[in-house]
This record gives C-alpha cells, sequence and structure tokens, in this order.
C-alpha cells in the first residue's frame, strides 16, 4: 500500500468519523498513538505501589497493587482527544470502574469534585459525577496488552468524554473535595472542565 495509501485511508477514515459524529470540532484523527506527558516516565515497583483514597470520604483506603487487580474488573471501548488536536477512536481498556473503587471509601455526601493524583505531582481536577459515568475506569490494559509505562502504566485513569489531560497516567489515587481544586493543567491555562465537544481547550482567564 505504502506511504500514499496510508495517507488516503486516514484521511478517508477522518471524514467517515466527522460524518458519524466521533470527531470533535477542530481535532484530526490518528491511527497511531501518541505518548504525551509532562516530565519523565516513573518506574513501578508493585511492593511499593500504593493508591490512596482521601478527602471527603467515610473511609480513607489504601490499596495495595494486589488489592487494587483484585476488585471488580470491566473493559470499555472510547474515544479519546487530546486537546493538542489529535483523536485516537475506539480504545478498548480493561481496568476497574471508578465507580466500583470510589464506593470502598463512601463518599460523603459534600463530595462534589475529585483531584486525581498521579507520581511526580501530577494532578486533574475532575467532577465527581463525571466520573461516576459506566465508561470511567483505571486502567491497565490497552487494545488487548498491558498498558505500556510510556502511556501510563501500570495504571491510569480513562475520562474518554474530556480532554485527554484528565486521563491521568500514573495514577496513585484521589481525593474527594467540597470545592472544586485546579490541577496541574488546570493551573497552567487549561480548562477547568475541558469537553473536547465545545472546544473547552484554555481557561480564558
Ligand atoms: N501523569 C500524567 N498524566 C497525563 C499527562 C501528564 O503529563 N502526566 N498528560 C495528559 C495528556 S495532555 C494526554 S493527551 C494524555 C496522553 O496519553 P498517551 O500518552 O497515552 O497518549 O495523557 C494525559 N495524562
Ligand atoms: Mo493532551
Amino acid at each position: 500500500m505504502g506511504l500514499f495509501g496510508d495517507l488516503r485511508d486516514r484521511r478517508e477514515l477522518e471524514r467517515l468519523a466527522k460524518a458519524a459524529g466521533r470527531l470533535p470540532p477542530g481535532q484530526s484523527l490518528t491511527l497511531k498513538w501518541p505518548v504525551l506527558h509532562y516530565g519523565s516516565v516513573p518506574s513501578f515497583d508493585a511492593t511499593k505501589w500504593d493508591f490512596k483514597i482521601s478527602g471527603q470520604v467515610e473511609e480513607p483506603k489504601r490499596l495495595t497493587w494486589e488489592e487494587f487487580l483484585a476488585l471488580p474488573q470491566a473493559e470499555v471501548t472510547s474515544d479519546f482527544h487530546c486537546v493538542t488536536r489529535w483523536s485516537r477512536l475506539d480504545n478498548r481498556w480493561r481496568g476497574v470502574l471508578f465507580r466500583e473503587v470510589v464506593k470502598l471509601a463512601k463518599p460523603k455526601p459534600d463530595a462534589q469534585f475529585a483531584l486525581i493524583l498521579a507520581e511526580e505531582g501530577y494532578t486533574a481536577n475532575v467532577p465527581l459525577e463525571d466520573l461516576l459515568r459506566p465508561n470511567v475506569l483505571f486502567a491497565f490494559d490497552h487494545d488487548g496488552e498491558p498498558l505500556s509505562a510510556e502511556h501510563g502504566g501500570p495504571l491510569r485513569l480513562v475520562v474518554p468524554h474530556l480532554y485527554g489531560w484528565k486521563s491521568v497516567k500514573w495514577v496513585r489515587g484521589f481525593m474527594l473535595l467540597e470545592h472544586d481544586r485546579l490541577g496541574f493543567w488546570e493551573r497552567n491555562g487549561y480548562h477547568a472542565y475541558g469537553d473536547p465537544w465545545k472546544e473547552q481547550r484554555y481557561s480564558g482567564r
């Protein structure tokens, strides 16, 4: 097929994706899977790794890697939209739904927002309601393969209906909050919510 064949396929797929309402405004389709993050790829040690749930919860939790893997698992297929204008469709994720994880800690009634916490101080804020959707999960597999370290392995959050910076790689837990608290990119000018369908890229502050 060669270079130009591939290129024509991508354009054709992009046109179809747009027509099917799968491509948000200002996005282009990628068939590859770009690697994008701030800072370096952290190393993983299953004996030291933990996952912490804190803040507005009745029972703060600390899970080991083994305990996390023993939670009920799910498989979800979703599209991914990065604010830098690429979208990758039909990603097959396997992991544990956020709603399954959060109930372990019994959220208090005044918990409205979450600050997702990752290695090296990376954070992202997401309303709790959004995280409770049935396709939001902490994933450890992608398209049938263990999630590679560069894509967030051993564990990343996936929030398909918001821009990719909310899909926190190397996630280590979250904090539930009464009031919204901005995360890493949100403090650096990105939109507090980040709906790709509304092109909520930057905060306009
Ligand atoms: N911990 C962490 N997670 C992160 C980022 C980051 O810099 N650090 N970048 C985000 C951005 S902007 C995007 S688009 C996706 C990219 O995921 P990928 O590298 O698997 O394509 O990761 C998100 N998760
Ligand atoms: Mo991104």
